[in-house]
Order: structure tokens, then C-alpha cells, then sequence
């Protein structure tokens, strides 16, 4: 039988997020990549991080996958072992494609307010994941906007939404949108059916679906599967601050031993030893510290 048409996909799981540790002394509300979250296919991870002077991530490789950097609040420094370095303020993002390698340090920038954003690990597929290393950056003001109606306003970072689109390349396909939306508005966002997608609240109440399904700061709201191709989505009496994150499963084995996202547990050796003995893709990971850690 076809899945019942109804006028938006629905929530199926509700999930808040506890602080903890990671890194160095960094707290992070970790959604996905939690025990009841794991591999929500394409993605790995997503931290809400919150990062004071004392906190950070020093130097630490990558293999297989990108990881999708927004901030928030405050400001952070990275360095690769390529000597690309640079900083990210409120509402800067930086998408980086790890591909076959990259050894990397993320410190708040110490003078600053903590440190406060979103990290997301998106998976590669097969044939990209031991492709060159990328960087798209973009700051806040390069982000395009769509303003759907007084008081919705949505960030584009990557896909499309209400007639406007994101240059950023997607060798997954994805969405990520950030809505900031007043009090007492509805909103409709199409999704591909064929993506996976939640939802994951920063500040306010929102009410999700024909059934108005809550979602609140430090929660994770999962889309169901089915043949709709929107997510209906309203404030009531406060403003609502989200970002909505869907993409394409890649349906493919994973793999995973920390930092290294591979297919198969003989690329997981591999990727360890390339990194041991600086190779494939980590000669210059030799020798390597950063020197802002
Ligand atoms: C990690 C060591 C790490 N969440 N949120 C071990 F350094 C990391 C890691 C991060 C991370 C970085 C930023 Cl900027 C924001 C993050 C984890 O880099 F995930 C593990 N397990
Ligand atoms: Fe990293």
C-alpha cells in the first residue's frame, strides 16, 4: 500500500540532548551520534558546542567525511596541517570536506564569549570519500536569505528553499536551513522525500506537523519517512529560533572508529596506519602541530 498523503511529514521521535564533555575540556549537547541517534543516515554527528577559553579541539585528524562548522555565538580559530587557517564568528560557517585527510585544530577564540554553534558530520559517499580536501567558507552576509513572509526569515545554507538556493557543493546531497521565525506564524519547507531530515531547536517552541508535535532548545525532532514532500512548522506565543537538516541516505556499510569514517574495517586499518606513517593523503600531518592549540 502507498503511504497516506497527508499535507506534512510527521515527527517520530523526540529526543533532548545532555551535555557532555569532549576534546579538551569542551561541552557539547551532542543530537545525533548519541546512543538513540546513532547514524541517521548520512549523518554522523551533530554537537551543539559551547566552548569556553579553557575548552577546545587541538590538533586531531579526520578521514571520510566533512564536517559542517556554524557558529552561533563567539568566535573560533582553526589551523590545518596545510597551513589554512582562519577564524568564524556569529553566523559564519564553514563546511569542510576531510575527504582522504585532514589533520586540524579548533580553539573559541580566548578573549571572546564562549564559543557557541552547531558542528554536523556529514558521511561521503563511496567514490568521495577519499577525495581532496575542501574548504567552502562562508560568512554571515554570503549566506543567502529567503523571507517567505513578515516575520519568517530562513537561512540557506545548503539546498533550496522557497525559490532561493545555496552555492555551497554538496557531494551529499543536503539541506541545512536556518529559520528564525517570529510568534504566531506557520511556515511550509519542501524536503525531498527521499531524504532523511530533523529538526533541532535553538531557542523558542515550535509546533511540527498536522499533529503540532513540540520541539524545544537542545532538541532533536526526527521527520518520518514517507511520500510528503513538506514539513509544516508554527510558533504560537514565542519567536522561534531552528534549523532544519535533511539529505540523502547513502545506504551504504559505515564503519567507525572515531575520527576515521569508512566502509569497511580494512579501510579503518588502513586509514590508521596512513596517519601513523604519514601517507595517502597525511604526508604533511608529520611532524604536525598547530600553533594555536
Ligand atoms: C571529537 C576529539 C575531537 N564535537 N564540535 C574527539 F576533537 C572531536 C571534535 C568535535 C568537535 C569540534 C568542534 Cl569545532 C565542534 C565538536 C566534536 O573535533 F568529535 C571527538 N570524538
Ligand atoms: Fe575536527
Amino acid at each position: 500500500m502507498s503511504a497516506l498523503v497527508k499535507g506534512s511529514r510527521s515527527i517520530t521521535k523526540t529526543v533532548l540532548s545532555r551535555p557532555k564533555m569532549d576534546g579538551v575540556g569542551a561541552l557539547v549537547y551532542r543530537s545525533i551520534g548519541d546512543t538513540e541517534l546513532r547514524n541517521h543516515d548520512p549523518f554522523l554527528l551533530l554537537d551543539e558546542f559551547n566552548v569556553d577559553k579553557d575548552g577546545g579541539f587541538p590538533d586531531h585528524p579526520h578521514r571520510g567525511f566533512e564536517t559542517v562548522t556554524y557558529m552561533l555565538e563567539g568566535q573560533f580559530q582553526h589551523e590545518d596541517f596545510a597551513g589554512h587557517k582562519g577564524t568564524i564568528g556569529p553566523g559564519d560557517l564553514q563546511w569542510m570536506t576531510a575527504g582522504r585527510g585532514i589533520v586540524h585544530t579548533e580553539m573559541p577564540v580566548k578573549t571572546q564569549a564562549p564559543a557557541h554553534g552547531l558542528q554536523l558530520w556529514i558521511n561521503l559517499p563511496k567514490e568521495h570519500k577519499m577525495c581532496e580536501p575542501q574548504y567552502q567558507e562562508l560568512l554571515d552576509g554570503q549566506v543567502p536569505r529567503a523571507n517567505p513572509q513578515d516575520g519568517v526569515v530562513i537561512k540557506v545554507i545548503a539546498g533550496e528553499s522557497h525559490g532561493v538556493s545555496s552555492k555551497v557543493y554538496t557531494r551529499t546531497p543536503t539541506m541545512y536551513l536556518d529559520f528564525k521565525m517570529a510568534s504566531h506564524k506557520t511556515v511550509e519547507q519542501t524536503i525531498p522525500s527521499s531524504y532523511n531530515g530533523f529538526i533541532y531547536g535553538l531557542k523558542g517552541t515550535i509546533f511540527v506537523g498536522e499533529e503540532g508535535v513540540e520541539g524545544k532548545p537542545h532538541q532533536t525532532l526526527v521527520l518520518s519517512e514517507d511520500e510528503t514532500e513538506t514539513i509544516k512548522i508554527s510558533t504560537k506565543d514565542e519567536e522561534a529560533h531552528f534549523v532544519v537538516i535533511a539529505g540523502q541516505p547513502l545506504k551504504e556499510p559505515l564503519v567507525q572508529r572515531g575520527l576515521f569514517v569508512m566502509n569497511t574495517q580494512d579501510e579503518i586499518v588502513e586509514a590508521m596506519v596512513d596517519f601513523q606513517r604519514g601517507q595517502h593523503g597525511f604526508e604533511r600531518a608529520r611532524g604536525w602541530h598547530s600553533t594555536i592549540a
